[in-house]
């Protein structure tokens, strides 16, 4: 397809418009396979060590050329809130008690931990050509570090306001995060999580309001996405659910199932897994405690309670307490290989 915008492409330096969503929870072998196959690589690097990170890089640059995008949390690590947290447990205390676990013995988890001085370390040393942030962005020194290194910042924006921040802070592209999207909502700028826009009326108005390529996320699956959202103004596209059903995602099986079975009304914004809103297939944490629970503790911290049911529902085959995260085209997505699936999209978008 002749791209009606080369922006990004010419940026990054790739031949197809496609970013593949950073996402918790997948794997390398994903990375690699969009890399790859043209588009834009990414490792979502927010719960990983710096080792984990290293050796993720490793094994993408082993088989794939291509650039790669690095993704971190900005977040505020929350304060302490003991009422709050004790609340949580009692919430949870009668599925720790159907279980047979003791809601005391923690499981251990990745940290998920904001981008901080030792990640920006890796970063100089790996040096991706494409750094993207999720929750705003890292302070002034950390972001010239980046800079330095040699890399291009991206990062999310739900709204107009905060496309319009990320851009006077000096971003080189602005991911408009529709409220469709999978995952968690990259707010960071205070609002209202129910005034949150859709990619169609948000994407043509950030393209407006800002001077660097835009990228469109949320509910786009095919090339009649990829097309829609060119047509609006968009430079490129991230793609996130789409690619969960690719083997190389290695997600859990309970996950893959609910995929199989999503239909367009099976998902809702919820904080119950992370204490930060984001889009999940509904199950039975979400249908129990929320979708939305005043209970559930700051971001990161409703999730290490829940962490026990979590692994030991796994196990078992049933995905009741983790995070089925999806964005509302779920129903769309296929299963193929991720390689695949990168040229089968631009395809589709050139009809
Ligand atoms: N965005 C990030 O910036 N960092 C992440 O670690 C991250 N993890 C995600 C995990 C999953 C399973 C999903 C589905 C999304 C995640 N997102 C993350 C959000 C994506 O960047 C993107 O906004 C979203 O996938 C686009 O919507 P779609 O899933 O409908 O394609």
């Amino acid at each position: 397809m002749p791209w009606p915008d080369r922006r990004l492409l010419d940026l990054v330096g790739i031949a197809y418009p496609i970013v593949l969503a950073p996402m918790v929870g997948t794997e390398a072998a994903l990375t690699a396979c969009v890399a790859g196959a043209g588009g834009l690589g990414s490792l979502a690097c927010a719960a990983l060590t710096a080792e984990r990170v290293r050796a993720a890089v490793a094994t993408i640059r082993d088989s794939a050329d291509g650039p790669i995008n690095l993704n971190f949390f900005c977040h505020v690590p929350p304060a302490e809130d003991a009422p709050r947290d004790a609340r949580w447990l009692a919430r949870l205390a009668p599925y720790y008690a159907e279980h047979g676990l003791d809601p005391a013995a923690a499981t251990p988890m990745a940290k998920r931990a904001p981008f901080d001085e030792a990640m920006c370390a890796v970063v100089e040393e790996l040096r991706p050509k494409v750094v993207s942030f999720h929750f705003g962005l890292p302070n002034a020194a950390l972001r010239e570090r980046v800079r330095a290194a040699g890399c291009l910042i991206f990062a999310s924006a739900t709204t107009v306001a905060e496309a319009r921040w990320l851009h006077a802070q000096g971003v080189d592209a602005v991911i408009a995060q529709g409220a469709e999207a999978g995952g968690h909502r990259g707010m960071f700028l205070p609002g209202e999580l129910a005034a949150q826009p859709g990619l169609f009326a948000l994407l043509p108005q950030v393209v407006d309001a800002v001077k660097v390529p835009v990228i469109a996320a949320g509910g786009i699956a095919d090339g009649r996405g990829v097309a829609a959202a060119f047509a609006l103004g968009a430079a490129g596209v991230q793609i996130g659910t789409a690619y969960l059903r690719c083997p190389e995602a290695g997600i859990s099986e309970a996950h893959v199932a609910a995929l199989r079975a999503a239909r367009d009304e099976d998902t809702a914004i919820t904080n119950v897994f992370t204490g930060r809103p984001a889009r999940s297939l509904f199950n039975r944490a979400m249908r129990d405690l929320g979708p939305l629970c005043d209970d559930a503790p700051a971001f990161p911290k409703a999730a290490v309670a829940l962490q026990s049911l979590r692994v030991t529902a796994e196990r078992q085959g049933s995905g009741d307490f983790s995070p089925l995260w999806a964005g509302q085209a779920a129903a769309l997505s296929r299963d193929l290989g991720a390689a695949e699936l990168t040229r089968l999209i631009a395809e589709e978008a050139a009809q």
